[in-house]
């Protein structure tokens, strides 16, 4: 039987790369996003690149019921399912608390935590079937640690914490397993997104130091999606060498 995952936001940065990780490790993948040029170029060279199967969803994960009725009507050979990588989600803007876009903030907790409940809720019932799941959420060393103007992003991926604590907790009674990473600064398309295409204030994030990859995340990924099935890691904090965490992060000057 083939292994089957799906990952949420697969058209860029660590989605993309993990969509890479598993198919060069031979799982056929259901990638999803919103970009539709994006997902059938992913689509035709995954499959000729890695010789495996790969089914495109087009679909916004703030949309509860096309969520629920795009993955709910999955086509039979695709709903063997043993991996959900709940990783779609987005920062927008960097603004102290008084002066930051409430409409950025509803984007956010929709996204990031709203999101990810109404993919896994969708999913579960394929995961539940194979009698052997893997939840692996993408959370943020934000959701560890709140810093200035971090605000309601910081909230959203506490939110995931909590979330992936509650979930281990009640799907233990179904032997799925549930993995929380969160990385800290990495070079994708986050920044651009978070600083709304500004592309100073995007690189100045990762001037003066090597900040983690995409790959470094997919690699992540797939470490804990490989381990022995009595193996679980929960809680997995990763950065680069230059950062320690949320404030500090050593950056060389020219
Ligand atoms: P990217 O911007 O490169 O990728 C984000 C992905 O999420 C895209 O594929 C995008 O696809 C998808 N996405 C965003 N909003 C939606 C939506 N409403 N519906 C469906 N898909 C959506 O960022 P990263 O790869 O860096 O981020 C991935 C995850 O990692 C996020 O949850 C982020 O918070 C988290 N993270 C990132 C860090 C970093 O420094 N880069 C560090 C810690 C955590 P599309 O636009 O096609 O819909
Ligand atoms: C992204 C990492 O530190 O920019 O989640 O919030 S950080």
């Amino acid at each position: 039987m083939k292994n089957i995952v799906l990952i949420t936001g697969a058209t860029s940065g660590f989605g993309k790369a993990c969509a890479e990780k598993f198919a060069a490790e031979k799982y056929d993948v259901i990638i999803t996003g919103r970009r539709a040029d994006r997902l059938s170029e992913m689509q035709k060279q995954l499959e000729s690149q890695y010789g495996i199967a790969c089914l495109p969803l087009l679909f916004d994960v703030r949309d509860k019921k096309v969520v629920t009725e795009t993955i709910g009507s999955l086509p039979q050979q695709w709903q063997g399912i043993t991996i959900l990588v709940n990783n779609a989600g987005l920062a927008l803007g960097r603004d102290f608390f008084d002066e930051a876009d409430m409409d950025d903030w509803e984007t956010m907790i929709d996204t990031n935590l709203k999101g990810l409940l109404y993919v896994s809720r969708a999913v579960l019932p394929f995961l539940l079937k194979t009698g052997a799941g893997h939840i692996i959420n993408i959370g943020s060393i934000a959701g560890k640690e709140v810093y200035e103007k971090g605000n309601v992003y910081c909230a959203s991926k506490y939110a995931v914490d909590a979330i992936s604590k509650a979930m281990r907790i009640d799907l233990l009674r179904h032997g799925i397993k549930v993995t929380a990473i969160h990385p800290g600064a990495a070079e994708t398309e986050f920044s651009m997104v978070r600083f709304k295409g500004d592309t100073e204030k995007a690189d100045a994030l990762y001037a003066g130091y090597t900040p983690l990859s995409a790959e470094d995340i997919a690699d992540t990924v797939w470490y804990c999606a490989s381990l022995p099935a009595h193996v679980c890691i929960n809680d997995l904090v990763i950065t680069c060498t230059a950062q320690a965490n949320s404030y500090s992060t050593f950056r060389k000057s020219n």
